[in-house]
């Protein structure tokens, strides 16, 4: 990720040197915070003013490192009018709209010098759409090396109206004109009569949201290596992402007595519909849709028949195991790495070799399913909740499609060779015990956040304090204590992976070894030293390396950067360089006032065999999602369960694994702060 790992990129190594010499992180971070504050009113930054005003991102060309290109083809944009108008809603999967925020995306990344980027930015924010512009900053802060430790600020705090339902916008709007401080309650969308939302409503948080925008933003389907890198695994990370948001989503319905998530199929009704209750800040409501309507093929995307013709293409070449490439050959994929290439065919992402033969099944799936209410464009609606990372998981329906993908993607792994006893077994090494210290247990807590930047207003009239909160999961911390031997009579580097699968379904009915490892969350993946003999390793809820902690405040954000500006102190917001990783605080699924059974395993690896990188157990900022430079665990994501459980006592024979049940608790706790 963006910590440690971006010195492996080759690229982003020689341009550091650059950039301490250039601006401090506390200039560099005030700039970000400015550039996205109030982005739908005009710059309040003095010296981003002066740039917006007289900056000529032409007049000198020394200062990209593709002598001006980029910046020459989005200023030909501007000058022809063909950009599209501000206060104009934005979308990512339109292409048009992609195209214009990615033009501005490849200047700043070509900007080699940090004044530079900052003097385009402050010029194409006042002219281009604000969604176009929002986009292209987060892009190339995640992805441009001189931007290595600036945080951005929360996404739902910069664009609140993609996280906060209509009602509470509008009463932001209203406290907004009556300059009057308020604090206003956010619901869920879904009712307490919609039994498909019913006590999993929580799972549209606004930091698995921001989670999921992030991971599209770090391994974007529409990147190209000439930017600065090739994306390690990213075809195999898109599978891995969506495997454990499909798995989580499965444990919460159980933990709330509900049936698993049933796959999409083409051709049967979309059983659930949905209300949104989310407008867009420009452009009006986003659509939803009513129960049991039937798929209709989308003007201008798709026919309903075109992507079971896909489908049944991606199909064939798992039982195939090959891939038909765009020349005729084939690209065997009955291995490791056969899921990665699998995983940019179904996004597709360019680097799929073949999406002319098989399509892009996911992004047209989003599009498909955003469009329902309005197929042929007849009532003129803007796109659906589909259609933005931000927004999707308020629709049931994205559950449904990611589950039926999730299920072609273990159609794969299952069609590869189960681990043998050999493959599994870390000689000389066992995991003698595994004991939780606290108790599992989960409960809901207010969060508030700052609507501010959903309200219009101007410079002259003071700003009032306008927070929404809304109840968020969250557990009591624990630790697991592991007690490890090594009897290989010297040190030994390990691997530890942490996971847990729901016991049984909602009805009691036990999943087999096979079925509940298909459905394992990952809860922690590190390295550590094992010395010769008894140790044992503590580990803390909190160090979880899938998970990040919640960014502070866009407030807090500004008031550090300003102190660390003036008194020249330190700016450390390094905790929070990564937004890409479940919250911390949704480490655990809820489970329920009886205790839901989980099953535990603890299973140890040959870390020295494993490892990418080298000295892992001295990581601790180990970002399990990574997207610069190498991914640090060489094993496939989610090993050892990624694979068919042929006979499941092999992992009772093997004494690196432990296997255990615990249970987690909600007992319906709710902090509350006002
Ligand atoms: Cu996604």
């Amino acid at each position: 990720m963006k910590s440690t790992l971006l010195l492996l990129a080759v690229a982003g190594a020689a341009l550091l040197s650059v950039a301490s010499a250039d601006a401090s992180n506390a200039q560099k971070q005030h700039d970000v915070n400015f550039l996205l504050w109030k982005v739908n009113e005009h710059l309040r930054d003095e010296t981003h003013k002066g740039y917006a005003k007289t900056f000529d991102p032409e007049a000198d060309k020394s200062h990209y490192s593709d002598n001006g290109e980029a910046v020459h083809r989005l200023v030909k944009e501007l000058k022809d009018n063909r950009l599209l108008e501000q206060k104009h809603w934005f979308s990512l999967f339109n292409d048009r709209h992609r195209e214009e925020a990615l033009m501005l995306f490849d200047v700043l990344m070509h900007c080699k010098d940090w004044e530079t980027a900052v003097k385009n930015a402050a010029y194409f924010r006042e002219r281009m759409n604000e969604g176009e512009f929002v986009y292209a900053i987060y892009a190339a802060v995640i992805h441009h090396p001189l931007a290595e430790h600036v945080v951005l600020p929360p996404l739902y705090e910069v664009t609140p109206h993609m996280f906060t339902n209509t009602e509470v916008i509008q009463e932001a709007y209203a406290a907004k004109m009556r300059q009057t401080p308020t604090k206003i309650k956010s619901s869920f969308t879904g009712t307490a009569r919609n039994k498909e939302q019913r006590g999993v409503a929580y799972f549209e948080d606004i930091g698995m949201n921001t989670h999921h925008v992030f991971w599209h933003l770090e391994f974007p389907f529409w990147w190209k290596d000439s930017y600065s890198h090739k994306l390690d695994r990213k075809g195999e990370n898109f599978y891995w992402v969506h495997n454990q948001l499909t798995v989580r989503f499965d444990a919460e319905r159980i933990s709330n007595f509900l049936d698993p998530v049933e796959e999409l199929q083409w051709d049967k009704p979309i059983h659930d519909g949905f209300a949104p209750h989310t407008s867009y800040k420009y452009g009006g409501a986003f659509p939803s849709r009513p129960d049991d309507t039937d798929f209709e093929d989308v003007d201008g995307v798709a026919r309903v028949r075109d992507m079971i013709i896909i489908d049944s293409r991606i199909r064939d070449a798992i039982a195939h195991g090959y891939i038909i490439k765009e020349d005729g050959s084939h690209i065997d994929i009955m291995n490791d790495h056969g899921i990665d290439v699998l995983g940019d065919v179904i996004e597709s992402s360019l680097y799929s070799p073949n999406a002319q033969y098989y399509g892009a099944l996911h992004n047209t799936a989003h599009i498909m399913l955003g469009r329902q209410t309005d197929p042929h464009g007849k009532y003129n609606m803007p796109p659906g909740v589909m259609e933005h990372f931000e927004t999707a998981t308020r629709d049931p329906g994205f559950f449904r499609l990611h589950k039926y993908m999730d299920n072609i993607f273990r159609e794969h792994k299952d069609s590869l060779p189960s681990y043998t006893f050999d493959d599994l077994d870390f000689k000389g090494v066992s995991v003698t015990n595994v004991a939780i210290d606290g108790t599992l247990e989960t409960y809901f807590e207010d969060f508030e956040y700052s609507l501010l930047n959903a309200v219009d207003d101007t410079e002259e009239i003071a700003d009032v304090d306008i927070d929404t909160y809304v109840p968020r999961l969250d557990h009591k911390e624990f630790s697991y204590n592991i007690e490890i031997k090594n009897e290989k009579g010297s040190e030994a580097l390990a691997t530890i992976r942490i996971f847990a699968w729901p016991h049984a379904d909602n009805n009691g009915v036990k999943f087999s070894f096979d079925d509940g490892r298909w459905g394992a969350v990952e809860l922690d993946k590190f390295w550590v030293k094992l010395s010769p003999g008894t140790s044992t390793i503590t580990r803390k809820s909190t160090d979880s390396s899938v998970t990040v902690h919640d960014v502070p405040s866009f407030k807090t954000l500004m008031e550090k950067t300003e102190a660390a500006l003036s008194g020249g102190g330190d700016l450390d917001l390094h905790d929070y360089e990564s937004a890409t990783g479940l919250p911390n605080r949704f480490l655990l699924p809820k489970g329920n006032h009886n205790g839901m059974e989980f099953d535990l395993l603890v299973c140890v690896t040959d870390g020295a065999a494993d490892a990418a990188i080298a000295d892992l157990h001295t990581n601790d900022d180990f970002i399990h999602y990574g997207a610069n430079g190498v991914y640090p665990d060489k094993r496939p994501h989610g090993y050892p369960f990624d694979r068919h459980v042929e006979d499941e006592r092999i992992f009772e024979q093997v004494t690196n694994f432990h296997h255990s049940h615990v249970k987690i608790y909600h007992h319906g706790e709710h902090i509350h702060h006002h």
